[in-house]
């Protein structure tokens, strides 16, 4: 089982879309292990996209993902990281296939409602960055052996 960090940005919260977002990872048969609703600290904000730093589109980023509140989250399941990236779509979401949440629910790089890990060791440090371990709850789901071959 993997772990990816998710976080439904500013937009996402405005446009009222946590309910059909989260329903997608939900029916997808990945398991919810953490979340919080929170407005990001500048702090937070510049630490999670850090690698972006010194890019033209850096700063109005910054005042994008601090603009509102956001739901983070931790999902878990059988390669959840590059599972939910593909239900994500790619960052453009004039680029992005339909069916996707960004192709379905977005138009616009600089506002595509969604973030979601893109690798192991950006999901490791991702999920560290937004969540305390014991943040973090290990528990099991009844239909487990209906989702997974066990
Ligand atoms: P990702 O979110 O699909 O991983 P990244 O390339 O890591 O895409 O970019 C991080 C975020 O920065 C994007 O989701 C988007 O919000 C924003 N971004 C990326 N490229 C542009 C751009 O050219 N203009 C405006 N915003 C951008
Ligand atoms: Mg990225």
């Amino acid at each position: 089982m993997e772990r990816t960090f998710v976080m439904i940005k500013p937009d996402g919260v405005q446009r009222r879309l946590i309910g059909k977002v989260i329903q997608r990872f939900e029916e997808s048969g990945l398991k919810i292990v953490a979340m919080k609703f929170l407005s990001v600290p500048n702090k937070l904000a510049e630490k999670h996209y850090e690698v972006h730093k010194g890019k033209n589109f850096y700063n109005g980023l910054i005042r994008y993902i601090t603009s509102g509140p956001v739901l983070a989250m931790v999902l878990e399941g059988e390669n959840a990281i590059e599972k939910v990236r593909k239900m994500v779509g790619a960052t453009d979401p004039q680029k992005s296939m339909a069916g996707t949440i960004r192709g379905d629910f977005a138009q616009n790089i600089g506002r595509n409602i969604i973030h979601a890990s893109d690798g192991k060791e950006t999901a490791k440090k991702e999920i560290s960055l937004w969540f305390k371990d014991d943040e973090l709850i290990n528990y099991e789901m009844d239909d487990e052996k209906w989702i997974y071959e066990k």
